[in-house]
């Protein structure tokens, strides 16, 4: 027993990841469909132990299901996230398209999971819930303790971001430039128009008005609407690195009162979904490796900023896996949330 449930871009990098975390959380279903473009139906793929055919993602693929996971791009949950919803389907959606729509929910479970009750799901008959960029989530399971105990005043991040961030194709991509490089082969350029194999770039999302990227004014908005204020002034610069699949972050707040790094450092320890990484001595601190294929944030780096007055501002540093914590994981979480 348990939901009718379809995931929507089963064969992306995300996708797959899905099927994992829901095989990894033991989460309940009665039947499970698996949808994508037409030129991946007919193809089968395994989960759970059996072998499902994968369907052509359709108006009417939403008819009989009670919980979609779309991971699928931002067009087609624009197109069939409401299809869906309005037949009656909770939409988890990891796409960027309703992230900011009002009455859409923007859900961490470990920070915001109240905000569910607040749009009032349990009344509604179906609805579309969104999944935050990975940075966000990534950041604010780490700051949202801070947040919580004194008030974060400013935030600026600066990203590390993996290659998983922009799908299955950049992962290979980097995988099979770094072959060329070492080959002493030409490299050849698909996914993005810089060598990324021994190199690193501004990331790759488009550039806004304001001279910051999209990816970068994410991390503003989404952050704002999930901590339901605008009373927190926020920077970000989003690299994107030479890594596989887990995303780093270096994060520096401006708090609202005084907080000592000790105390930082227990309120992290204490808090859920975070991992503290943080020996000095040993010069020990979060990796992108630590966090590949871990539910946790990993946090260390813990320290006061010594740029601002008394105890106001802290530093930290961040790892999280981009596809799992960043992304299947989070939209799992939020549907565990719905049953
Ligand atoms: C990256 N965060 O790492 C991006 C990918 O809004 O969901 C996901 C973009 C999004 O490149």
């Amino acid at each position: 027993s348990g939901p009718k449930v379809a995931i929507a871009g089963v064969t992306g990098a995300v996708g797959q990841e899905f099927l994992r975390v829901l095989t990894e959380r033991n989460f309940p279903y009665s039947r499970m469909k698996m949808l994508a473009s037409a030129r991946s139906a007919g193809k089968e793929v395994e989960f759970d132990g059996e072998m499902y055919k994968i369907e052509e993602l359709k108006e009417d693929s939403f008819d009989d299901i009670d919980i979609a996971l779309f991971s699928a791009g931002g067009s087609i949950s624009k197109k069939f996230g409401p299809i869906a919803a309005k037949k009656g389907c909770f939409v988890v959606d990891n796409s960027s398209a309703f992230r900011l729509t009002e009455g859409v929910p923007l859900i961490i479970p470990e920070v915001n999971a109240l905000s569910m009750a607040e749009y009032k799901l349990g009344k509604m008959h179906g609805g579309i819930i969104s999944n935050p960029n990975c940075s966000t989530i990534i950041a604010l399971v780490a700051v949202t303790p801070i947040h919580r105990a004194v008030g974060i005043k400013r935030m600026v991040a600066s990203t590390y971001q993996a290659a998983s961030g922009a799908g299955a194709l950049a992962m290979a991509e980097l995988e099979q430039q770094t072959r060329d490089v070492l080959n002493g082969d030409p490299v050849t350029m698909k996914i993005f128009n810089l060598q990324y194999a021994f190199n690193l770039f501004s990331h790759n999302a488009p550039m806004t008005d304001n001279g910051y990227n999209e990816e970068e004014m994410k991390m503003v908005n989404e952050t704002k609407k999930i901590w339901s204020t605008e009373d927190v002034d926020i920077a970000a610069t989003c690299i994107r690195v030479p890594v596989m699949r887990a995303h780093a972050e270096s994060i520096n707040l401006t708090l609202c009162s005084d907080l000592d790094e000790k105390d930082a450092k227990e309120i992290l320890r204490s808090s859920a979904g975070i991992k503290i990484i943080d020996d000095r001595a040993n010069n020990c601190f979060p990796t992108p490796l630590d966090a590949s294929n871990r539910d946790e944030i990993y946090v260390g780096r813990i320290r006061q900023d010594i740029s601002q007055p008394g105890r106001t501002g802290l530093e930290l540093f961040v790892c999280g896996d981009q596809i799992k914590k960043g992304a299947a994981l989070n939209a799992v979480q939020i549907a565990e949330l719905l049953l």
